[in-house]
């Protein structure tokens, strides 16, 4: 027999998360203090289960995932981020820009492929016109209608504010891409929202008050976004905190002045070193990466989701963090530049709608495919529609 001093039945709990414990119980909104204690307790075990409350109360036992392709149509970057391993200079080796050939082929595999969303994002290039961005819109949405363009960080599209001849302003600028096409905004450039990290690790782009704004822009005109934290490189936990308390105070004021979208989605991206300037740095651990997903479950009430890019967290880490407030895959992927497959160059990622299922399954949930709106799909091969009786999952 083993010794019974540890009840199985009497399961001890980090005595330091019991009020958080009530709180989630009670519905209440944790504070500052709360992530930090959340943060410092090594009970990841019991952050996972009151991270899982929140996750079903909201969801059940639906996981997500969806059908899409990444594509980048260019690395030249007129920055050089300490972190990115993505970049290059005009004229180096590797720099690429696609022409609208490429970008037509791009739409057309992905329509082959029965996707629902195309994601694209870009360097800040030097010498494309604003016009090239719009008619990629353009030529993507008339050709294919049916496809959801994610596209642009709030960077590229102050970047691209920069370079219009007539002087648009955000608004101008999101306002002309969505009539050109633009469905949403992806939750990338982000990073961490601190002056000393940015001044540290990605100098040059848009500080904080800047992305928020763009993220406010979009939602005031009705386009959904998502938004990212860039994690496990030269920040700290409170670092890590006031990027969620500022993501939160954001959602509030979406929500509190009727705009009509909002964020739907956090996406927690645990740093990967690569071949980046950063490539000393060892990277986040896997308990690190489960806290900061049941973590980012928590602090922000006011976000629908929580998602798992498999790409950074790995499929293997994603399976088990389903059980750790994550609710959302993204996605099949396919092609995916910025961070490369671990230990290697190679930019296929790809994987299949039959292993994401089983991947949800086995974790004990029910995979449900979703559009870029969370609005669950019905397919027959790569033909699909959004289901009827399909409201939007918040
Ligand atoms: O903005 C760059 C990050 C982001 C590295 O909105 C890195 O649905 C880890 O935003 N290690 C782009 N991350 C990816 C992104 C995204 C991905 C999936 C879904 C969505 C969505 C958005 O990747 C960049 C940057 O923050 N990044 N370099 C790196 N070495």
């Amino acid at each position: 027999m083993y010794p019974a001093e540890f009840p199985a039945t009497m399961m001890r709990m980090d005595p330091k998360l019991r009020d958080i414990a009530a709180k989630v119980d009670g519905g209440e909104r944790l504070t500052l203090e709360d992530g930090r204690a959340l943060f410092a307790s090594r009970d990841v075990w019991t952050i996972g289960r009151l991270a899982d409350t929140v996750r079903r109360r909201l969801h059940g036992d639906v996981a997500y995932y969806n059908v899409n392709r990444h594509f980048n149509y260019s690395n030249v970057c007129a920055l050089s981020c300490k972190f990115c391993d993505f970049y290059r200079k005009k004229g180096e080796d590797g720099a690429y820009e696609f022409g609208e050939d490429e970008i037509r082929k791009q739409a057309r595999l992905a329509k082959e492929a029965g996707a629902t969303e195309i994601h694209i994002v870009g360097g800040l290039h030097p010498w494309l016109k604003f016009e090239y961005y719009t008619d990629m819109m353009r030529l993507l949405h008339e050709e294919y209608p049916q496809l959801h363009i994610k596209a642009f960080t709030a960077v590229e599209i102050v970047h691209l504010a920069r370079i219009d001849k007539r002087g648009r302003d955000i608004e101008g600028v999101l306002s002309d891409l969505k009539d050109a096409g633009l469905g949403s905004l992806p939750g990338g450039g982000a990073e961490v929202f601190d002056d000393r990290v940015h001044d540290e690790a990605f100098k040059g782009k848009i500080r904080s008050d800047k992305w928020i704004e763009v993220h406010d822009t979009a939602h005031r005109l009705g386009m959904m976004s998502n938004a990212t934290m860039l994690y496990g490189h030269i920040e700290s936990i409170e670092d890590r905190l006031n990027h969620f308390i500022m993501l939160r105070d954001a959602q509030d004021r979406a929500i509190d002045n009727g705009w009509p979208a909002r964020f739907q989605t956090i996406i927690p991206l645990p740093f990967i070193p690569g071949q980046s300037e950063l490539k000393h740095l060892p990277g986040p651990t896997g308990l690190d990466d489960l806290k900061m997903l049941a973590i980012s479950r928590l602090m922000l009430d006011n976000f629908a989701h929580v998602k798992a890019f498999w790409i950074m967290q790995t499929l293997e880490l994603t399976q088990l963090s389903l059980q750790y407030g994550v609710d959302d895959v993204d996605g099949t992927v396919v092609w995916y530049d910025i961070t490369k497959v671990r230990g290697g160059t190679s930019t296929h990622q790809e994987t299949t709608v039959s292993s994401l299922r089983r991947a949800i399954v086995e974790a004990g949930f029910t995979p449900v495919e979703r559009d870029t709106l969370y609005r669950r799909v019905d397919r027959d091969g790569p033909a699909w529609r959004v289901a009827k009786q399909s409201p939007v999952a918040v």
